[in-house]
């Protein structure tokens, strides 16, 4: 099945926020912050912007009727900065006006004055002062001391990683206007709207049943409006609420860049010992997160990075750390992978360091130590049905890597201008929020009198295609056309308490929920069924209802009509919470995972060894979909996770000045990949897996694990410059930027 929303989107008729058409007398919204990353509010002089014509009002934090707070895991962030300012950006107060561009005008006349603080944008530095969002967590398996005088080979080094910026198409927005008796209607661009929710209600001091909201779609999130598209809803709501008007905020791209976080940059040391058979016997990392200001969901990130800091690969012994450094920049939030790929970028360059100076490649190191069945990861989860092995193998038969190899080798001994490079990644990605708690879900399915269905879930679809998969789920157990059935926006009026789309198990969920209130109906049908044709076998098929020797059948429009005169109810709202997980913060061991998924990259690349440029000449995937139930959408997800993956590796670049202000703050200086720098060729195999129970239809999760295949992308160039430039000492400090590039291919140790 095409993608529901294909049509629409190419026709530009798909409806995002800023597409709502508006109501007359609506307002426009415009928060507004000052010239530092830290410092001691003296005095916010609004005077002159108040009395611009055409502004209806300018709030601050004392206007804010319930509590000033919007922090969602942990209670530490204001909806406006009322005595210090904790980052260039942070939001001092909201401008209401009659337009976006009179607001825009007003913002100009605003007078903070502040005393300045010292600014600490380096985690290492903020950990040594005890600047921290929550305790260090420590995960630990076998006996670490000992297991040293184990090894052959003890290698140390240091692995930084920047942040990236989200970059969804849709910048981050709302829509709030009042209803009858105080309750407010807002239309949200978010991945939570149980958070916008609560959040509102936390804020305007309301219940929560007197909010409702409403997403119909997503210009993007990437888990940028996973929990920072929440401060926005609440300020519309605000103004809505305290004006009684319609009110909209739309950020423009420089505002959404400067005010909003971004994936978190990390900071590592780590040791890895290894034996002569290049057995990692052991593994010891420190990370240092940089949080920004506040805890956002920096806590449940630190945790994935743990989860994660040995990928794909066993090793008996390991003691992970992770430290969550509140720094003066934006608080720096979800972002696909959610700290995953941050913990693999450590372990893969401890392996390459580990490669490079035992003088063998690094996939030698890496084939060695994939995970098998029977393998206990750090926190206690022994491995079922591993594929890491299985896509390794799958991928070096497709795609032949000894030829790979050689072809770069050859290549390399007769050019001197160009050098290739390869990598192999492997990934291993758990699916489930961290936080047991978190997974579970619920749909609501309306049959009307006319057959035609209507499906409203938790999830929200943010391109990723999960109103699709939603749409296949119900037409397959009903038997019915896809004209027939139509997914609603997720509402909290009609499924209340959702988790965010986000852990790449917005289909898992939602979709088990949905399964289950479709069979009951489905089953309800049966009996309405049987009690026409005698208690026969029944299939659901092509729109019809039949049983299985044929002889007697009923279209479903009439089955539902007849349904509805006996008076069988033709509703169902389910519930769907997943089995089996659980996870013991107390102990740092568990299940905490429904499964993982597995895959290998080969990634090829040419650097033009004098300008210090690169194009990805190849990449080529097995990966684990289990039973994909829609390959078009997956492979999607496949090629958009690995280009973003590659964007974030080599040509996105986050710059803070030394003030903390956010110098690549527009896309004219912060890159993504285009369509000249996505690589020339990618090619995608699909491994044969039969798929887990608990992977809805038994097709796995897909949105965040392909990102992480981009991680071969600096090993792929690291690769390439060492063949240039072999005796170099060379750091890992990701991005490998153009500019990074050449100077290590000129870089001359002494
Ligand atoms: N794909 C598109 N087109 N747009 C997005 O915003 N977000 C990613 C991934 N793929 C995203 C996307 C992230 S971060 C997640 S967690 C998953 O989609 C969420 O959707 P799912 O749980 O339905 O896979
Ligand atoms: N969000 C969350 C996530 O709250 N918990 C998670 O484990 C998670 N994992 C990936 C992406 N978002
Ligand atoms: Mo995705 S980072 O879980 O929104």
């Amino acid at each position: 099945m095409i993608n529901i929303d294909a049509l629409n989107h190419v026709k530009g008729k798909s409806i995002y926020l800023d597409d709502i058409p508006e109501i007359s007398g609506t307002l426009y919204c415009l928060p507004f912050y000052a010239e530092t990353a830290h410092g001691r509010i003296k005095d916010v002089n609004i005077q002159a912007a108040k009395q611009l014509s055409g502004i209806s009002a300018i709030f601050l934090a004392e206007d804010i009727p319930g509590a000033n707070q919007i922090g969602g895991i942990i209670p530490d962030e204001p909806l406006f900065a009322a005595n210090e300012i904790h980052y260039w950006g942070q939001p001092i107060g909201l401008i209401v006006g009659v337009s976006e561009h009179i607001c825009r005008k007003a913002r100009k006349l605003i007078r903070i004055s502040f005393d300045e603080l010292p600014v600490i944008t380096c985690p290492r530095e903020a950990q040594k002062l005890n600047h921290l969002i929550v305790p260090p967590r420590k995960f630990k398996i076998g006996q670490i001391d000992k297991a040293w005088s184990e090894c052959d080979y003890i290698i140390e080094g240091t692995a930084d990683i920047n942040g990236q910026e989200h970059l969804y198409i849709e910048t981050q927005g709302a829509y709030a206007w009042p209803k009858e008796g105080g309750s407010l209607y807002v239309a949200s661009s978010t991945q939570g709207p149980t958070a916008v929710q609560r959040t509102i209600a936390t804020v305007l001091n309301l219940p929560m049943h007197k909010i409702e909201v409403n997403v119909v779609r997503l210009g993007g999130g990437f888990g940028g409006k996973e929990d920072q598209a929440t401060m926005w809803a609440v300020m519309a709501a605000l103004a809505a609420q305290k004006l009684n008007k319609p009110v909209k905020i739309s950020l423009h791209r420089m505002d959404d860049m400067c005010m909003t976080g971004k994936r978190h940059p990390y900071s590592s040391d780590f040791r890895i010992g290894l034996t002569k058979s290049l057995k990692i016997m052991a593994y010891e990392v420190i990370h240092y997160q940089n949080a920004g200001a506040s805890a956002d969901l920096s806590p449940a990130i630190l945790e994935r990075t743990l989860f994660h800091s040995t990928n794909a690969y066993y090793i008996p012994n390991v003691e992970a750390t992770a430290w969550s450094c509140k720094t003066n920049l934006p608080p720096n939030t979800a972002f696909r992978g959610f700290g995953g790929p941050q913990g693999k970028f450590v372990i893969e360059a401890a392996i390459v360091k580990a490669a490079e100076s035992i003088g063998v490649n690094p996939d030698d190191i890496q084939k060695a130590n994939l995970v098998d069945n029977g393998d206990e990861f750090p926190y206690g989860q022994v491995i079922e049905n591993a594929e890491a092995k299985h896509s390794w193998e799958e991928c070096d038969l497709a795609f032949k890597l000894d030829e790979i190899k050689h072809k770069v080798e050859i290549f390399n001994d007769s050019n001197i201008r160009y050098k290739k490079g390869y990598a192999v990644q492997p990934i291993c990605f758990g699916i489930s929020f961290t936080n047991t708690m978190m997974n579970h879900a619920r749909a609501l399915v309306h049959i009307y009198q006319d057959g035609s269905v209507v499906i409203s879930t938790g999830a929200v679809e943010m391109g990723q295609g999960v109103n699709t998969k939603l749409l296949q789920i119900a037409t397959e157990i009903f038997g019915i056309s896809p004209e027939k059935v139509r997914l609603e926006s997720t509402n909290t009026l009609r499924i209340a308490n959702t988790s965010p789309t986000a852990a790449s198990a917005g289909a898992d969920l939602n979709g088990k929920a949905l399964e289950i209130a479709c069979n009951t109906l489905k089953n309800r049908l049966i009996q309405v069924a049987e009690s026409n044709f005698g208690n026969k076998e029944i299939i659901f098929c092509h729109d019809q209802i039949k049983t299985t020797d044929n002889k007697n059948q009923i279209s479903w429009t009439a089955l539902i009509l007849l349904a509805f005169q006996q008076r069988v109810s033709l509703s169902e709202h389910a519930h769907y919470a997943t089995p089996v997980i659980h996870y013991d913060k107390t102990k740092e061991k568990g299940h905490p995972f429904a499964y993982h998924v597995y895959g290998t990259a080969i990634l090829e690349v040419t650097v033009d060894c004098l300008k210090g440029t690169y194009q990805f000449d190849s990449v080529k995937i097995v990966h684990d979909f289990g039973n994909s139930m829609n390959t078009d959408v997956d492979n999607g997800q496949i090629e958009g996770g690995l280009v973003q993956g590659i964007g974030w590796m080599t040509m996105e670049e986050i710059l803070y000045n030394e003030k903390g202000k956010l110098i690549s703050n527009a896309l004219s200086t912060y890159k993504v990949p285009d369509i000249y720098s996505v690589p020339k060729e990618i090619i995608i195999r699909h491994l044969e897996t039969i798929g887990p129970e608990l992977a809805i239809k038994k097709s796995k999760a897909v949105g965040e694990p392909p990102l992480m295949y981009g991680l071969g992308a600096y090993f792929a160039i690291r690769k390439a410059v060492k063949s240039f430039n072999p005796l170099a000492h060379l750091a890992f400090d990701a991005p490998y930027t153009p500019e990074k590039v050449l100077m290590d291919l000129y870089r001359r140790n002494k």
